[in-house]
């Protein structure tokens, strides 16, 4: 239809699929139209918005120019805007499959002189695997882009007139995750050519304390799980304690002076001063426990003991009083979802399980910080880099939601 075809002074609505992409002034699309976006001005937005609720044409524009009519007439006939009375677009909304930056879930650029609130959760990505023994498989500094390859699937949508994220509505628990999340995506740590693993270490140091020089709190994309060590130590104005999700112990002996790698890494962080303990919940398959060796301020959790504690067992696994690190080494995961893991191991936790885990030992916490590692392509479909997707949703949400 036609503005100059039809009556003078229509009465018209925003078409009420219409949503705006994180990260972009001018980007929309109607999500009863997957694929078909649109590239606006912020005026054009400004105009959109005063229909929110029906109104006639001359109430907004009363005498418009012969160039607001034919702006009018293209956001007609590309159904952003509706006559009042054709009835809303029949048929649910589908999901939208939209190229996006390439910034987690198409998050905001972080810089230096970004201003956060507290709902501000930065993604670093750590694409690092010097620290992996030489018998595994390489590829664990694939895991950022990986990732963020996947999370094209999920764009962070605001609504026409809130600059709030809406979030995803989870199918099982009903909670809508991310809702109201600043979230922003930092790239990745730069390497140069040459760079020594502890000279690269430090920088990513350097890269998490800046972040948390502006009141903001980094998930970690690793990367092996040597960067977990560069996190926790970027921390250490404050005293925590460490939570490791993770098939392995990673408390190997360190063989000679400060030879980091992913298999010892739990070791130096357990020794660090501001570390007020470490447990590790997930581990399984054939390894010595520390806790099992009298090693103080150390405890774990095997698979079979998480499934079968109580709730009030679950209740005391993390000390009330610390704020909590939480690492997650995507193996702890069954390695039938996450195939492209460093060292997959059979028997893990179901992610349905991990999640309600994160949940039960986190939820209300005070978290400081969290990473994702181990985490490299695969031919399945990238389906670890889904499964971790779906924890960083978990992190994410947990981290935001105010210390209960
Ligand atoms: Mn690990």
């Amino acid at each position: 239809m036609s503005l100059r075809s039809s009556s003078p002074s229509p009465r018209l609505i925003v078409n009420p699929g219409l949503v705006r992409v994180l990260g972009s002034s001018t980007e929309a699309y109607l999500r009863a139209k997957p694929g078909t976006s649109f590239e606006l001005t912020a005026d054009t937005f400004e105009f959109l918005s005063q229909f929110r609720q029906e109104r006639t044409l001359s109430e907004v524009l009363p005498e418009p120019t012969a160039e607001q009519l034919r702006v009018i007439d293209e956001l007609m006939t590309s159904e952003l805007l509706l006559p009042a009375d054709a009835g809303l677009p029949k048929g649910p909304p589908r999901p939208p499959r939209l190229p996006v930056p390439r910034r987690l879930c198409g998050a905001l650029p972080w810089h230096d002189e970004t201003s956060s609130t507290p709902n501000a959760i930065v993604v670093l990505g750590a694409k690092y695997d010097a620290g992996t023994l030489e018998r595994y498989k390489k590829g664990a500094s694939t895991g950022p882009d990986v990732i963020r390859e996947v999370s094209r699937e999920y764009p962070l949508l605001l609504g026409l007139d809130s600059n709030q994220v809406w979030g995803f509505p989870d199918a099982n628990s009903r909670r809508r995750y991310l809702k109201g999340v600043e979230l922003f995506d930092a790239g990745d740590v730069h390497t140069s050519p040459g760079t020594t693993p502890k000279a690269w270490l430090a920088g990513l140091g350097a890269e998490l304390l800046a972040i948390r020089e502006r009141d903001a709190r980094a998930l970690l994309l690793g990367g092996d799980h040597s960067v977990t060590l560069a996190a926790i130590e970027a921390l250490s104005a404050t005293r925590f304690g460490v939570v490791q999700f993770d098939a392995h112990t990673d408390f190997a002996p360190i063989e000679f002076e400060g030879h980091i790698h992913h298999a010892n890494v739990m070791r130096h962080i357990h020794s660090l001063p501001h570390v007020e303990h470490v447990v590790v919940c997930g581990v399984r398959g054939f390894q010595q426990l520390p806790d099992d060796l009298g090693v103080p301020r150390y405890t774990s959790y095997s698979v079979e003991q998480l499934r079968t504690a109580s709730r009030e067992q679950l209740s005391n696994v993390l000390r009330p009083d610390l704020t909590y690190y939480a690492t997650v080494d995507v193996d702890v995961l069954d390695a039938s979802i996450v195939p492209g893991t460093t060292v997959p191991e059979t028997d893990g936790l179901r992610l349905a399980e991990l999640r309600a885990l994160l949940r039960t030992l986190l939820a209300g916490k005070n978290i400081i910080g969290a990473d994702i590692v181990e985490v490299q392509g695969d031919p399945m479909a990238n389906l670890t880099a889904r499964s971790a997707l779906q924890v960083a949703f978990e992190l994410i949400d947990l981290m935001i939601q105010p210390p209960g």
